[in-house]
């Protein structure tokens, strides 16, 4: 059993809901005329995602990386700012790109987020803020940063590029910290083709949020700030708001797939498959397996390398961590000696297939693939690491 060129499964194959009502809402704003610049849908789909979340304002955006940056830039943010290494490389470049010093905190090895014990002594005189990731979905440990925000009179954003839909301590991801910045690239849980939103309880960032998406606009002729363009398009919008009516459906289909996957593999020697909390409301999008390559006999990249042989195409996110890419691996080349955790976890962890586009049988299939690599593994066959 394996998948050819032709049937690969793929890490990160998008979630689509009702094609005819996303379509039907294309030609709507064809026949209108009106493709951008907070039409109609990029309205609704605001509003449908302040409602879901239960968060006052909700700015669409062309991308979670635009995203980000409109949040730093429009809370003020300079100097350095605290973030984890181990996320994709879009949080880290999201402040570089404005000429701010990411400085890479390590992780929790259980929550795989940033660990507030570490965050303190990397405080300078220069820190103006923390950023988050929650990453795979699962929440920060909000109220332990947000401490050390207050202490510190600095400020808190949360990368949730993957938590649209998570719940931490019973509340919705969304209104956490001073703002926080969502995606909806093709991959993840909720997709609108490309986009992002940025959401905050706070009035007056809301205002200067959607000042610096339009181009610093604030009236037909007057510009108020230095601004970009963040806006997300209404072809975007309507597959969002599109996308978020199957919310339902997408999250039963992925907690089913990662059940199934626990089910058959966690028995596997050496591997385990990352749990979701069963007391938060998660999007299971990530099905991340942890190896521990003395037992399991086999190399977490051999594995990988013999998965995509196979039509697998499992990914190694978020390897090598942001500190060992360019520009940070060359600028902070020492970073590495206080990251020991992100260190580890970069060298154990893939992810596999999972989301609307994969059957059980394909769940199985991918099981029963990982189950005979690692027995002709144990039996010394293709042990050649790639
Ligand atoms: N912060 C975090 C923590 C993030 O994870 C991300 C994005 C961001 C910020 C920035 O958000 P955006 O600015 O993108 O809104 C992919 C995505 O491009 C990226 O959005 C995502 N994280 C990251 C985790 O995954 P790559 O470099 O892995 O992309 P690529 O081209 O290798 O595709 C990923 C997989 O998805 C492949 O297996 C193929 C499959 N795929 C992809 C697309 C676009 C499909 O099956 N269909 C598709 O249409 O970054």
């Amino acid at each position: 059993m394996s998948f050819n060129q032709g049937n690969s499964l793929f890490v990160g194959t998008p979630n689509i809901g009702n094609q005819d009502v996303f379509l039907s809402r294309t030609v709507d704003a064809l026949k209108r005329r009106w493709l951008s610049n907070n039409g109609k849908y990029a309205q609704e789909f605001e509003a449908a995602v302040s409602k879901f979340l239960g968060v006052k304002h909700c700015i669409a955006m062309c991308n979670a990386t635009v995203g980000l940056e409109i949040a730093i830039r429009s809370l003020g943010l300079s100097g350095e700012v605290i973030v984890p290494s181990f996320t994709f490389i879009a949080t880290a470049h999201a402040l570089q790109w404005q000429e701010i010093t990411p400085v890479f905190c390590d992780i929790d090895p259980v929550t795989h987020n940033i660990d507030p014990a570490k965050v303190e002594a990397l405080i300078t005189p220069r820190t103006t803020a923390i950023m988050g990731v929650h990453l795979w979905g699962r929440g920060c440990d909000v109220e332990a940063l947000q401490r050390i925000a207050d202490k510190h009179g600095l400020k808190l954003l949360f990368d949730a590029a993957h938590a649209f839909g998570c719940s931490h301590n019973g509340q919705m991801t969304g209104g956490f910290g001073n703002v926080e910045v969502f995606s909806f690239h093709a991959t993840k849980f909720i997709n609108s083709f490309e986009g992002g939103m940025v959401t905050t309880n706070d009035d007056e960032l809301a205002l200067r949020l959607r000042r610096v998406t339009n181009f610093g606009f604030s009236g037909y002729d007057q510009v108020d700030c230095i601004g970009t363009n963040g806006k997300m398009n209404e072809i975007s919008a309507a597959m969002g708001l599109t996308n978020l009516e199957s919310i339902d459906e997408f999250i039963a289909i992925n907690r089913a797939h990662h059940r199934r996957y626990q089910e058959l593999l966690d028995g596997l020697p050496g591997l385990s498959v990352m749990p979701y909390g069963e007391a938060e409301r998660g999007n299971y999008q990530y099905v991340v397996i942890e190896i521990e390559s003395d037992i399991a006999g086999i190399s977490r990249d051999l594995l990988v390398s013999r998965l995509h042989e196979q039509g697998v195409i499992a990914r190694r996110y978020f390897y090598p961590g942001c500190h060992r890419m360019e520009p940070y691996r060359t600028l902070y080349p020492l970073a590495g000696n206080h990251l020991p955790e992100t260190e580890r976890l970069t060298q154990r962890l893939f992810c596999l297939p999972t989301g609307s586009a994969l059957t059980e049988n394909d769940v199985e299939s991918v099981c029963h693939i990982i189950g005979n690599i690692m027995s002709e593994a144990r039996n010394g066959a293709g042990t050649r690491e790639p």
